[in-house]
């Protein structure tokens, strides 16, 4: 490990087509080294995001790359996971039944991995959330100065200002684990949130999915076999023909933030009642005359613009440049 002048990034994930193209654009970045992967229920449950992330990485070729498992409960372990497979397929990629993979997880648990991880390079890694936050609230538990040990946590998670995706309230990512959310908006560390108010402006259209078919790269040719369903979803539920580049805009934050703008403030998650899954910023202009709960809380870094084609862009050029 150690690849001199590159960012050391760890992707805690749920594959899902879109972690599929952002996995495969993380690896197929010169500015960053996936140096693990960590799962989490999502997209599909974790064992299968386990399988899913060991497959992925044995399509590119990458065998190296260490997976940790990660939790198969939320933080508070009794509630119902709610599991996006009609998004997805059953199998997370597509419904394409791929063969199981050769490789294993590590035997170390995600938060496990991610608190040594930190401790082995404080201050340089950043981890880039693309699921629940329950592996990360489970790091925090089991290391209190996590937060100041990571070096930067990208997630992609909330709905900020906009409509949210399971509901009118919520964002997936959050939804699937309001408590582990609140824990990591609120725990210290430099973050980064990309909410679906960003990764709703940048769609992947089907001219762009024209050209990944034409592509010889090893990357395109497998996201053609797996990308029909998400299209198919995303004409139904949205009306659009083009698919949302959620988990890939995230990585790209990672590797370029200057394709986006953002604002610091306290981002805290509601988790009870009809809003459960609901983020909420204070700007921190107003002093309120009493005490919040925002109040006194560190802030965080959400992001408000997008240079969405300069990031369909770059995701294409790392999926179709092998
Ligand atoms: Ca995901």
């Amino acid at each position: 490990m150690g690849e001199a002048g590159k960012k050391k990034v760890i992707i805690d994930t749920d594959p899902g087509i879109d972690d599929a193209m952002a996995i495969f654009v993380a690896l197929n970045s010169p500015e960053i080294e996936v140096i693990g992967m960590t799962t989490i229920y999502g997209n599909v449950y974790t064992t299968l995001a386990t399988r899913n992330a060991l497959h992925l990485l044995e399509v590119a070729g990458r065998c190296d790359v260490p997976v940790a498992e990660g939790s198969h409960v939320t933080l508070m372990k009794t509630t119902k996971l709610r599991i996006a497979s009609f998004v997805h397929g059953t199998d997370g990629l597509g419904n394409q039944n791929f063969p199981p993979p050769n490789g294993q997880p590590i035997g170390q648990s995600a938060a496990s991995f991610l608190v040594e991880q930190a401790n082995l390079y404080p201050g340089e890694v950043t981890v880039v959330a693309l699921g629940p936050l329950t592996n990360l609230a489970l790091a925090i538990e089991e290391d209190p100065d996590f937060p100041k040990k990571v070096g930067q946590i990208v997630i992609l998670g909330g709905a900020f200002w906009v409509n949210g995706n399971v509901n009118p309230a919520s964002e997936a990512n959050i939804f699937g684990d309001p408590e582990a959310a609140d824990v990591v908006f609120t725990c210290g560390a430099d973050i980064l949130a990309i909410g679906i108010n960003i990764t709703h402006q940048v769609i992947l259209k089907d001219a762009d999915l024209e050209k990944i078919e034409k592509s010889n790269s090893k990357f395109a040719q497998y996201l053609c076999k797996i990308l029909g369903l998400y299209f198919s979803y995303h004409r139904e539920a949205y009306h659009i023909n083009g698919v949302y580049l959620h988990d890939p805009t995230t990585v790209i934050a990672a590797i370029n933030p200057s394709l986006l703008t953002y604002m610091e403030g306290v981002v805290r998650v509601q988790t009870s009642g009809i809003t459960r899954g609901l983020t909420v910023f204070d700007n921190t202009k107003k002093r309120y005359p009493e005490m919040t709960p925002w109040t006194g809380k560190p802030k965080i870094k959400v992001a408000v613009t997008v240079d969405a084609p300069a990031v369909v862009q770059l995701v294409m050029d790392r999926l179709i440049n092998t």
